[in-house]
């Protein structure tokens, strides 16, 4: 009889013999000899995010992109960031380390349907979440990140606005900006559109005394609940305005606990499902290993590319948005 080894390949799982000192210290020498930078958004697997040069929101690594002296990019997050990384830095090489970490709420809008929605509301000035495609954010005014939103939207002088693609997120937007005429195009990231408000109060109820925390993404009701609504680097900011708490109810992906945790030791933070990775694990965020990290150094993979028309006309949109300020 023979007998079968059976190696679980799980996301985040290393192969190199579960090594992970050895093929995080690898990496670090492969980045210093290849002149590259290695940037890791909130969302990413713990130890991605600590082989990290630099950890943050899409806000946050646009700005160590633009930054950076490096030759080479390795953006460890999702395939719109790494393009956004490209359109900021188009003489230097940016890698995906994994060609398949895509996002479902980018592809719920493509050019086709923004051209259709545009001709739909003639006049109005299109304010695009960075959560697109370049093609997009090419057809686009400006675009935003939700660290950024309410303040973009307040300070166009344009008084009607297509807000695109996040439906929540351009809903809260709404709320806040209410003298602006807002139309809101109807895409949402799956894994914070999942929540419902009795998950929150369900976890609430466990722990009364807990701040909630959710991203903008989220629906309305789960808003509704909320202690404070903002962007990934807002919330680890915020923790500070809470001195006396000791529980944090956290409703945005689960990587962003890791840097909380790190940061905060002794406090405790809880995922508003009330478990680890259940809803709020982005399947495609958690694409990215400590293993393909190092394939990207080793094999230089995988190089993103944008034509050189969109590559222009997107970078329009986001130099706009970076030279405006945060919301908070
Ligand atoms: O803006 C981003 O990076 C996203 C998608 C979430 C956040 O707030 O970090």
């Amino acid at each position: 009889m023979s007998t079968q080894v059976v190696t679980l390949n799980l996301p985040g799982a290393i192969t190199d013999n579960g090594n992970r000192p050895l093929l995080m210290h690898e990496i670090r020498d492969l980045a210093r000899r290849r002149n590259a930078i290695i940037l890791a958004h909130n969302y990413q697997w713990p130890d991605v995010q600590d082989v990290a040069d630099f950890t943050g929101d899409s806000l946050g690594l646009s700005l160590e992109a633009q930054k950076t002296d490096a030759e080479i990019i390795v953006f460890c997050g999702v395939h719109f960031m790494a393009e956004s990384a490209k359109i900021l830095n188009p003489e230097k090489k940016v890698l995906l380390p994994n060609l398949s970490a895509g996002c479902s709420l980018a592809d719920s809008i493509t050019a086709e349907s923004l051209d259709e929605w545009k001709r739909r509301y003639p006049g109005y000035a299109v304010v695009t979440y960075v959560n697109s495609t370049a093609e997009v954010k090419a057809m686009s005014d400006i675009c935003c990140t939700s660290a950024n939103a309410v303040s973009i939207v307040r300070s166009l002088p344009a008084r009607k606005i297509l807000f695109t693609p996040d439906r929540n997120l351009g809903n809260w937007v709404k709320k806040q900006v209410p003298e602006k005429e807002i139309v809101v195009y109807d895409g949402a990231c799956p894994t914070h559109d999942v929540l419902r408000g009795a998950n929150i109060s369900k976890t609430r109820s466990v722990h009364p005394d807990a701040v909630v925390f959710a991203h903008p993404e989220c629906r309305e009701d789960i808003i509704a609940l909320a202690d404070e609504v903002c962007s990934t680097t807002a919330m680890i900011e915020r923790i500070a305005k809470y001195p006396g708490a000791k529980t944090f109810i956290v409703a945005t992906e689960s990587g962003i606990v890791h840097q909380m945790k790190k940061r905060y030791p002794g406090r405790e933070f809880i995922m508003a499902d009330g478990c680890i990775g259940c809803r709020l694990h982005c399947p495609y965020m958690k694409m990215i290993t400590l293993a393909d990290v190092k394939r990207a150094l080793v094999e230089t993979k995988f190089e993103i590319t944008v034509e050189p028309e969109i590559l222009a006309s997107a970078r329009v949109a986001l130099d706009r948005m970076l030279a405006a300020p945060r919301d908070n």
